[in-house]
């Protein structure tokens, strides 16, 4: 007997189905940031990032060019299990020859390569309007901002990205998840705090008046407690964002689990948030302290945000993205270490013996709980990973770090 099948015989004694948690696994997208390669630089403005957000490092080898994004994306995705989802910022806009259009001007055209990427590769297309790194940003606020004609522009810009995403989901025929997120906000106490939010919410309604289809965009509010230069008040805040969508028909509420209290833990606003949305879209990242955005790892909190989702049969009313940007280390190695990682820790869920352990939970069992649910941690789960790993043909662990070398030596270090 091999290591999986003894493995498999393990996880059947508990009344999991290991075969079926990993072909359920493969047909669950997951959208990849294309940001992780160029610390969120983009291609329309050469300016520094700005929004409250911050990419710490310069380790050798960023994508300067499309062309080395796409090679970069590639690579990674040849290394990670599990469907793809494309996900883009506007500033990832690709001009050719030389002709340059604004924010408020965008259109799909400007996006047709990143379209043809995605379709060569059978993905859907997620999308993200680009509030910040960029001069007409004024004073930190954009859709939130006193000035009518920064607040226009910010609104153009949201509407152009709105027509984007439905022609990106017309094109690869997976809906576009159009996620809003601005750092607007204070670095010091504010005297008008209502004011800013009146404004982001009528601003936010302006672009949402853009007509789509509601089957194929999905708009997204992302919320957000603080940023750095941003520490006092913010217009996005959690209760703005959540009551925002749920008064908005077709607005989904997206939760970034770096966004909260540090003791927040957003494992448990999941199934809060099921309650009453019918769908709802996460950013994945690791935060240390504050919104760091550090790689995400298999770490307790990772794993038990995936358990939720799963455990609330919510794999399809719940849309998943990565979202961090480390530049300290080699980059096609941390984009590739959180990929995978979401996957373990969404294979991680499906092989927890869920029924069982809400049986123990509801005839008030806590003892025996306590005592099951610990013990999963030392279960064979590793050969079940290699052996998911190995039926989508790609490398295992402790295997595909070898590629990550070579593609360092024989492309990054050339850049
Ligand atoms: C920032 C937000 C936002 C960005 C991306 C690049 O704190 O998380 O989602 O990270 O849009
Ligand atoms: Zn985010």
């Amino acid at each position: 007997m091999n290591r999986y099948e003894s493995a498999k015989e393990i996880y059947a004694k508990f009344g999991v189905d290991t075969d079926l948690a990993i072909e359920k696994l493969k047909n669950i997208p997951v959208s990849l940031h294309c940001w992780q390669g160029d610390d969120v630089k983009g291609f329309d403005t050469d300016g520094p990032l700005t929004g409250g957000i911050q990419t710490t490092g310069n380790y050798m080898g960023r994508a300067r060019t499309p062309d080395e994004l796409m090679a970069d994306m590639e690579k990674v995705m040849s290394l990670c299990p599990g469907k793809k989802k494309l996900n883009v910022h506007a500033c990832y806009a690709i001009f050719e020859d030389g002709k340059i259009v604004d924010r408020d001007k965008l259109e799909p055209k400007h996006f047709a390569k990143w379209v043809e990427f995605a379709k060569e590769r059978n993905m859907g297309i997620d999308f993200n309007p680009t509030f910040f790194s960029h001069p007409k940003v004024k004073d930190g606020l954009t859709l939130s901002s006193p000035d009518e004609e920064t607040r226009k522009f910010w609104i153009e810009h949201g509407k152009a990205c709105i027509r984007i995403s439905q022609y990106f989901a017309e094109e690869t025929g997976v809906p576009c998840v159009m996620n809003i997120w601005t750092g607007d906000g204070f670095k010091d106490i504010p005297a008008d705090r209502m004011g800013p939010r009146m404004r982001y919410k009528e601003s936010i309604e302006e672009i949402l008046a853009e007509p789509f289809d509601k089957n194929l965009v999905k708009p997204c509010v992302e919320s957000k407690v603080f940023g750095i230069g941003v520490e006092a008040f913010t217009s996005g805040s959690a209760e703005f964002s959540l009551t925002f969508a749920a008064t908005h028909d077709g607005c989904l509420p997206l939760m970034d689990n770096g966004h909260y209290h540090p003791t927040e833990m957003v494992s448990d606003k999941i199934p809060a948030l099921l309650c009453f949305f019918p769908e709802i879209a996460l950013h994945i990242t690791r935060p240390i302290r504050w919104d760091s955005d550090h790689v995400v790892l298999f770490d307790d909190e990772t794993r038990e945000m995936a358990k939720e989702i799963v455990r609330c049969d919510a794999l399809e009313r719940v849309y998943m993205a990565l979202d961090y940007f480390d530049a300290s280390i080699n980059r096609i190695s941390a984009w590739t270490m959180g990929f995978r990682n979401w996957q373990k820790a969404l294979l991680n869920a499906l092989c927890t013996p869920n029924e069982l352990l809400t049986k123990l939970q509801d005839n008030n069992e806590l003892t025996e709980l306590q005592v099951v649910q610990d013990e999963m941690r030392t279960m064979p789960f590793g050969d079940i990973w290699d052996e998911y790993c190995r039926r989508c043909n790609v490398k295992c662990d402790r295997e595909w770090f070898g590629d990550i070398k070579e593609y360092e030596k024989n492309v990054l270090s050339g850049r």
